[in-house]
C-alpha cells in the first residue's frame, strides 16, 4: 500500500490541493482513504467525498506526529484491514514534521511500502514563516519528496525565482512545483508527479 503525506503550515493549501488530487487518484481505478488530522476541514464535505468513493478518516485532538501517532499508526492498520486501499492520503496538521511521521509509519505500519511526502508551501507568507519558524520550515521542506510552492497568484516572477532558489539550498533533492491552486497553474503537471 502506498502513502503520500501531505504537510505543510495551517492555510497553505493543503486541503485545496488534497480534493483534486484525490479525485484523480480515484479516477485511476485507485482506492483511496484519507486520514485528515486537521479539525473542521474535510468533515464539511465528508458526505459529498463519500459520494465519490473516498474513505475519510478523522483523527482530531493533538497532532499526528506526536499525540496522535499511536493514533495514526492504528488507524493506517484498520483501514487497511477494513478496505485495503491502494493509496492512502494524510493530511497532517500545519506543525508536523514529515521526517517522524514518515519513520513511525515505516517502522509500525508493514502494511505500508511507500511513502511520498508532499510539503506544501505558502508562497504568500514564505518569507514571514520561513524566519518566524525556521527550524520547523525547513524540517517539513527538507523531508519531502516534492515541494510545492502554491499561490504563486501572490507574488511576482523574481520572487518565485528566488523563493525556488532557497527551497533549493534546503533540500535539493526535492522536486519542485511552482502552482498556483487558484489560477489553476501547475497543478497538472503536480498530479502527473504524484500519480
Ligand atoms: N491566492 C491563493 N489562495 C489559495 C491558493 N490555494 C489555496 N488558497 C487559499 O488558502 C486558504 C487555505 O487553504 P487550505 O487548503 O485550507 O490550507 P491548509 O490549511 O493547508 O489545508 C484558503 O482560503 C484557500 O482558498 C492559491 O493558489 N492562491
Ligand atoms: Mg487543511
Amino acid at each position: 500500500m502506498r502513502l503520500i503525506l501531505l504537510a505543510g503550515f495551517l492555510g497553505s493549501g493543503k486541503t485545496t490541493i488534497l480534493l483534486p488530487m484525490a479525485g484523480a487518484l480515484i479516477e485511476q481505478s485507485s482506492k483511496v482513504v484519507i486520514i485528515e488530522n486537521e479539525m473542521g476541514e474535510i468533515g464539511i464535505d465528508g458526505s459529498y467525498l463519500a459520494r465519490e468513493g473516498l474513505q475519510v478518516q478523522e483523527l482530531f485532538g493533538g497532532c499526528i506526529c506526536c499525540t496522535l501517532s499511536v493514533g495514526l499508526v492504528e488507524s493506517i492498520d484498520k483501514i487497511e484491514g477494513l478496505y485495503h486501499p491502494e493509496v492512502i492520503v494524510v493530511e497532517a496538521t500545519g506543525i508536523a514534521r514529515p521526517g517522524d511521521l514518515k519513520k513511525t509509519i515505516f517502522q509500525y505500519n508493514k502494511c505500508i511500502e511507500k511513502i511520498d511526502t508532499v510539503t506544501v508551501v505558502d508562497a504568500q507568507r514564505y518569507e514571514v514563516l520561513r524566519h518566524a519558524l525556521a527550524p520547523l520550515f525547513e524540517a517539513q521542506i527538507d523531508a519531502a519528496d516534492i515541494v510545492v510552492l502554491n499561490k504563486i497568484d501572490t507574488i511576482d516572477g523574481q520572487a518565485v525565482r528566488d523563493i525556488s532558489t532557497d527551497i533549493g539550498l534546503i533540500n535539493p533533492d526535492a522536486k519542485l512545483h511552482t502552482v498556483s491552486m487558484d489560477e489553476s497553474s501547475g497543478f497538472e503537471a503536480l498530479l502527473r508527479d504524484v500519480l
